[in-house]
């Protein structure tokens, strides 16, 4: 098993490529198994270890294939836009739910046990807004998008307990940096904040700029996978991975141009329909169970990386 490798399912994507780098770095071999529906070919180094497997998670014996000989697998292939799920709830379940059940059939045929997989805030729906939200909150998937993310944990946690899988389910909140994809309307709003600061176009806030949410820098997110992934044995339990830190859109905003030196036109428009206020997630058990960096990367300098100054 010393080079059989980790196997990264939407690899090829924004959050993926980024742990692909780092995996790299610590000597592992990598395979990626992506559709490139938002992944792209060129997030990935050109490095004899890494295999592309240009393939879709809910085609169970692609996924088969894929899982063969692997040491473990971070499950992060997903339809990650929320309003994606709400026009096409068929399809996006497809790959949300249904790849999750073919990855846990590929793995308990195959004997790989240990999974990380990214699940989302989005389970909580509204509850726990305002507050920092820690796992207990009562679960509220409001879109499919968040019903398939609870779903699969679930199965998961059967595939734990009936045979063995050892699951690590991570809730992702809001998580940015370098090649986070801005091009949809729905992209993460730091990759389009800073795309137009960065060509001087006008940025657009939806509602009055005092929304907050709680922004990792991607490495660090990356950091904590990798100690999921070589920890010995797996906890129970959902992980919020989040700081516990609220910064608003207009602390956003004042970081970009502090680091750009200036912002374009900015425009106060409507809030879009059922947006939550407020997002912070209460990470005892994160930082019980594993080592954030110290400190963790702040919004400037997360800033100034994704900026590549
Ligand atoms: P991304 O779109 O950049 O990455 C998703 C990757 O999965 C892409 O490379 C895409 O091509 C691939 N993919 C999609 N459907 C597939 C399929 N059926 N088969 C194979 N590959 C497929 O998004 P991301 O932000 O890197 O998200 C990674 C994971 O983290 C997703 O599961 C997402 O739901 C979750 N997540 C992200 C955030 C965030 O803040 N970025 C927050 C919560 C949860
Ligand atoms: C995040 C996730 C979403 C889901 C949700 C769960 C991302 C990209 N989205 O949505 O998938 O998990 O959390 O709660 O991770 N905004 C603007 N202008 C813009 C774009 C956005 O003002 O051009 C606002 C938007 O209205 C919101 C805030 O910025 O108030 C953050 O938006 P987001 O889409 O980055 O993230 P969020 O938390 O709404």
């Amino acid at each position: 098993m010393a080079d059989a490798p980790i196997l990264v399912t939407g690899g090829a994507g924004f959050i993926g490529s980024n742990l692909v780098d780092a995996l790299l770095a610590r000597g592992y071999a990598v395979r990626v198994l992506d559709n490139l529906s938002t992944g792209k070919r060129e997030n990935l180094p050109q490095d004899p270890r890494v295999e592309l497997i240009v393939g879709d998670v809910a085609d169970a014996g692609c996924v088969r294939r894929a899982v063969q000989g692997c040491r473990a697998v971070v499950h992060l292939a997903a339809v990650a836009s929320v309003q994606a799920s709400v026009d096409d709830p068929f399809g996006t379940h497809q790959s949300n739910l249904i790849g999750t059940l073919n990855l846990c059939e590929a793995m308990r045929k195959a004997g790989v046990k240990r999974v990380l997989f990214a699940s989302s805030a989005a389970v909580y729906g509204n509850n726990g807004e305002g507050q920092a939200i820690d796992e207990d909150t009562p679960k509220a998937p409001l879109t499919p998008y968040a019903a398939d993310k609870l779903a699969s944990e679930h199965y998961l946690d059967f595939y734990r307990r009936q045979h063995g899988l050892e699951p690590v389910v991570f809730r992702f909140f809001n998580i940015f940096g370098p090649r986070q994809d801005p091009s949809s309307p729905y992209s993460g709003v730091i990759s389009i904040f800073t795309e137009r600061a960065q060509k001087g176009l006008p940025i657009a806030v939806f509602g009055d700029g005092e929304q907050t949410r709680d922004f990792l820098y991607v490495a660090d997110l990356v950091e904590v996978l990798m100690q999921a992934l070589e920890a010995p044995e797996v906890m129970e339990g959902a992980v919020n991975v989040g700081l516990n830190q609220a910064t608003s859109l207009n602390q956003l905003l004042a970081a970009i141009s502090d680091v750009l030196g200036g912002l374009p036109e900015v425009s106060y428009q409507a809030a879009r329909p059922g947006d939550i206020r407020h997002s912070r997630a209460n990470n005892a058990r994160l930082v019980q169970r594993y080592r954030l960096p110290e400190p963790p990367t702040c919004m400037r300098e997360g800033l100034a990386k994704l900026l590549g100054l």
